[in-house]
């Protein structure tokens, strides 16, 4: 070939892969994250108008209408829903959904068929026609149209771990109901199955609670908010209070829209430590009860300022009547109760805690901090739950059906696994979205340390000592950690988030020897990029510039 038949061919090339319309098969390679199995199976495409039906069994009813909905925002097209059954299935192509647990043979799966008429999605439990729904929507075009046609596909799917979870910290900053919801419709996209809601800390309570008032009156209100990082000398503050708390009636309206979604919320009420809310609401439950203390207007209160409670017998009442309150309004299995950086100096400099020790046979203060665990995880057994801590509640003994959160690292995961206990990963290296996600100064503020997204993508959270080992399967998944420091708005959080997190969905979800960076960047540009447009999402977007080895 000559230069100028190689000229001509580049140009060619260029044009065909620019201008060819994205294609009835290419949209099938594009899912995120990426599917398990999928066989393009060269039959009839199927074409949807607004004429196409959704069929649905009695059992996805909600998915029905949830699918629906996003459909119509997606496309524009309202499609009729029918439950199955019902009336006749017309000329029209149509959209089934299917319980199936024959053909569907474990949790969480879905199988999507499409070909001529009939777009078939069959799923044994709620969570994989969800799933299901997911995969749909990215094989629809993203835009407003009045047909649309979907590749022949059978897509089998299902996720590599149990466990795949988003956090978020709505005390250091609070965000509306409104986009608490967002927040789980961007989950339920991701394939995410739970959130992580984290209600209480030293800068506020977020919950209402009807027994103890002035956890809302007062803990739920801070005078003012550090400006700028924390460590910056001097401190600056804001001179403004803040603060807020969901009302009941909204956690019940939360959990509703959550549970359409398949995505079970923890809530976390954080103990002994990350106490200084509690204790400027009830300085009683506090080691100095005659203090006034503030609500914390600073963030990192580890070692520097007392926010612990005291081991008395009102406060352990006070810690079995919420405790039971909030496990009354939740119905996930699970609770998490903190127990992270609890610092033991102020009870060390307290002759109340001492003399409890020493009543109790307790070692020290480890003892003390493992007591109020153990009290608690005791007040949630009698509600059913199973209970959640971070990885500090190991310091004790407790039974092995607590579950691990480890924000550490593989050691204390692989201590954890040893001992029989489940463990939830969730290392701040790479899975705490606040921190920085590119080394550029004028990036927006952030937690010091460096998590982009090709650390994130390339996470393995089975250690390798625990991989195939019997050990292994102690390792239900991961969560990525959003703490709000420094994040004072939803657009904020979405910077954070997007993409990190769309790269540990495809961490939790798609078989290990499926995972390529490359490909999952390709994917993310021609099909997830398009879709945090499609959202009105702020995200990063410099994460080819920022990687591990920069
Ligand atoms: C540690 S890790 C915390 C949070 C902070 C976070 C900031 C853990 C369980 N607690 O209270 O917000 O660091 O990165």
């Amino acid at each position: 070939m000559t230069p100028k038949h190689l000229f001509i061919l580049a140009i060619l090339l260029v044009f065909t892969s620019c201008h060819t319309p994205a294609t009835a098969q290419s949209v099938a390679d594009n899912i995120i994250p990426k599917p398990v199995e999928v066989v393009k199976t060269g039959k009839q495409p199927v074409v949807v108008t607004g004429k196409t039906q959704i069929v649905a069994d009695t059992r996805f009813a909600d998915q029905a209408a949830y699918l629906q909905d996003l459909i119509v925002a997606q496309t524009g097209m309202l499609l009729p829903v029918q439950s199955s059954g019902q009336g006749k299935s017309g000329r029209y192509s149509h959209i089934r959904l299917v319980a199936d647990s024959a053909a569907v043979n474990r949790a969480e799966m879905y199988i999507l068929t499409a070909a001529g008429r009939d777009v078939t999605i069959k799923a044994r439990d709620t969570r994989g026609m969800v799933y299901g729904i997911q995969t749909l929507l990215q094989l629809l075009p993203l835009q407003k149209t009045e047909t649309a046609s979907i590749p022949s596909v059978a897509i089998k799917d299902y996720p590599r771990f149990a466990y795949r979870g988003m956090h978020l910290d709505v005390v250091r900053h609070m965000f509306p109901v409104s986009f608490i919801k967002k927040y789980i419709d961007y989950l339920a996209f991701h394939k995410f199955n739970t959130f992580h809601w984290h209600l209480t800390d030293d800068q506020g309570w977020r919950i209402e609670i009807d027994s103890y008032p002035k956890l809302n009156t007062v803990g739920s209100w801070r005078d003012s908010t550090l400006i700028g990082h924390f460590n910056d000398v001097p401190a600056r503050y804001d001179a403004t209070r803040y603060g807020g708390f969901y009302t009941k009636d909204e956690v019940r309206d939360v959990i509703r829209y959550a549970a359409i979604r398949g995505i079970d919320i923890i809530p976390e009420i954080d103990i002994p430590g990350h106490s200084r809310a509690t204790i400027a609401a009830y300085p009683e439950f506090s080691t100095k009860p005659d203090t006034t203390w503030n609500v914390a207007t600073t963030w990192g209160m580890y070692n520097r300022q007392n926010n612990v409670l005291a081991p008395n017998p009102a406060t352990f009442k006070f810690l079995e009547t919420v405790f039971h309150e909030v496990a009354d309004l939740f119905p996930s299995p699970y609770f998490h109760l903190g127990g992270d950086e609890c610092s033991t100096m102020w009870w060390k400099a307290d002759p109340g805690s001492q003399k409890f020790i020493q009543e109790h046979h307790l070692k020290d203060e480890k003892g003390l901090q493992t007591y109020f665990i153990e009290q608690v995880a005791g007040y949630l057994a009698d509600k059913g739950k199973t209970v959640i801590g971070w990885h500090e509640i190991l310091q004790g003994d407790l039974d092995t059906s607590a579950i691990v959160m480890d924000w550490a690292g593989d050691k204390e995961a692989v201590a954890a696994a040893t001992r029989h206990h489940r463990v939830i990963m969730t290392p701040g290296k790479p899975l705490y979205f606040d921190n920085y996600q590119s080394k550029d100064p004028n990036d927006s503020l952030a937690i010091h340390g460096y998590n982009p997204l090709d650390a994130v993508y390339k996470y393995e959270p089975v250690p390798a000592a625990l991989q195939n080992t019997a050990l292994e399967k102690y390792i239900l998944g991961a969560q990525g950690n959003v703490w709000t420091e420094y994040m004072g708005n939803p657009a904020k959080v979405e910077y954070m988030v997007f993409p990190r997190m769309t790269a540990l969905s495809e961490v939790l979800w798609t078989p290990a020897n499926k995972k390529d960076y490359e490909d999952f960047k390709r994917r993310l540009k021609t099909a997830i990029i398009p879709r945090y447009n499609y959202w009105h999402t702020s995200y990063f977007k410099d994460f080819e510039k920022w990687t591990s080895d920069k």
